[in-house]
């Protein structure tokens, strides 16, 4: 099933046509009304007539978070203020907030990629769909709340918290779809194990998971616990939000990103050279429809390839690969880099870990410390000593030997490890800022 079926199957040819007029359209926009984008041009030496094909948006310069920092709240907004229909916010874990405004026309654009997302994860206008993801500034909630509606669905706006009475309710609801982030939905899950409400008794088919990394190990986990089918959608705040790209129900290959919206390049994150196709590098976007704040060429700082091979839903939409995790979520721990999902994965494959963890990093004399903190499943908790030892050792050498990093690990008891209502916080750095 499609939700638009002209635009999300329309041929290589014309979804590159389509993409260059936008492209000189925003091009021109940005010159012509956001005096930061006019500077930039200025000081390349370049003007929006400069683009004459695709591949002259090698000729644009970059737009970093910092920028929309140094721009805050509202100096890159490329019409007047009173034609903003809404403010969302991402205020990050460091420096300030960076803030997006949306005019009515991007709202509605918005919402068409949701609806075009959550179908192609195999939801549809006769479910129920439960949306956990926080209302408020943040992006997720309103955003899935609109295409939901669009798509015609019936919805829960339950947002996050009051864990046990959402379990409830999505049994009370018989709710067929839950959106949320992949942590919060096994925080759910857990809740409902505790009140009698089990997933996998419930009519729920599909999980619409997102905004932050998971890996395919713990799809399999959730798909297993939850009985559902477990999807994975990515987006962000700068572009719109949820519904950048998303999973399609007939090959759970990678995620379709719309391009008639959203042009993508893959960059190497140091040169800032284009990759070859295929590579996997830094995702760099520029939106092609977004009136209230235009981007050119967004360094998104998260790791990912393209692939444009068909695919066998039909739509000729261009795939990214699940993230391989955010370069500044790369943790360098005496000269390794490790990625947090890298870690995860090892735990997914050990028997009798749960997916709750939470990796610590500090320094002792001078020398980077890792440790990964897991908890131990109910009927773990329960084996004598000398087995969980040896598990520890297990893990601790399978992250050596995979990772290349010395790290301790240490089991801990069932739910001690602080449980979040949006976006996990699996990586506590205690090293002193350099
Ligand atoms: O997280 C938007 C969103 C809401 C996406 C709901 C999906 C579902 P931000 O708070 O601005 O926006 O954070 C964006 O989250 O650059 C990625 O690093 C990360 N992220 C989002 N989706 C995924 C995903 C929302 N599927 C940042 N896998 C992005 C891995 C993801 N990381």
């Amino acid at each position: 099933m499609l939700f638009n079926t002209k635009m999300e199957t329309l041929p290589r040819e014309e979804i590159e046509s389509l993409q260059l007029r936008r492209l000189r359209d925003v091009c021109n926009r940005v010159y012509a009304n956001v005096p930061f984008y006019r500077k930039r041009f200025d000081e390349a030496g370049i003007s929006p007539a400069d683009i004459k094909s695709l591949t002259d948006i090698k000729l644009l310069p970059f737009t970093e978070k910092q920028d929309l920092r140094n721009n805050y709240p509202f100096g890159l907004l490329a019409v007047p203020r009173d034609q903003i229909a809404r403010l969302h916010a991402s205020s990050g874990t460091t420096g300030k907030a960076v803030v997006l405004g949306y005019t009515r026309r991007d709202l509605d654009n918005w919402a068409e990629l949701v609806a075009r997302s959550l179908v192609a994860a195999g939801v549809n206008s006769t479910d129920m769909v439960h949306i956990a993801y926080g209302y408020g500034l943040f992006t997720g909630g309103l955003g899935l709340h609109d295409g939901a509606e669009r798509l015609g669905a019936t919805v829960v706006p339950a947002s996050g918290g009051a864990t046990k009475r959402q379990a409830m309710l999505m049994r009370d609801f018989a709710a067929t779809a839950l959106c949320c982030t992949p942590s919060y939905a096994l925080h759910l899950w857990e809740a409902g194990q505790e009140i009698g409400v089990d997933f996998r008794n419930l009519p729920l088919r599909v999980g619409v998971f997102g905004a932050e990394p998971w890996s395919e190990a713990m799809r399999h986990d959730m798909e297993d616990k939850m009985g559902i089918s477990a999807m994975n959608i990515y987006g962000l705040s700068e572009i719109m939000g949820p519904g950048v790209a998303i999973e399609c129900a007939d090959s759970k290959c990678g995620m379709h990103l719309w391009e008639d919206m959203v042009l993508p390049e893959i960059i190497d994150p140091v040169s800032g050279e284009q990759l070859p196709i295929g590579e996997i590098g830094e995702l760099v976007l520029t939106t092609l429809t977004k009136e209230g704040v235009p981007l050119l060429r967004y360094r998104t700082r998260d790791l990912t390839s393209l692939d444009y091979t068909p695919c066998r839903c039909g739509r000729t939409h261009v795939r990214i690969s699940r993230l391989q995790g955010r370069s500044d979520d790369m943790l360098i721990i005496r000269g390794v880099n490790v990625f947090p999902q890298q870690i995860e994965g090892l735990i997914m494959e050990t028997r009798g870990l749960s997916p709750n963890y939470q990796i610590i990093v500090d320094r002792e004399r001078n020398l980077d410390t890792l440790e990964v903190r897991v908890e131990m499943d109910d009927n773990l908790f329960a084996d004598e000593i000398r087995k969980l030892q040896t598990l520890e050792r297990n893990l601790q050498k399978s992250i050596k030997e995979f990772l290349g990093v010395t790290a301790k690990v240490r089991l801990m008891e069932p739910r001690s490890i602080q449980r979040s209502e949006g976006k996990a916080q699996r990586i506590v750095d205690n090293r002193p800022k350099e």
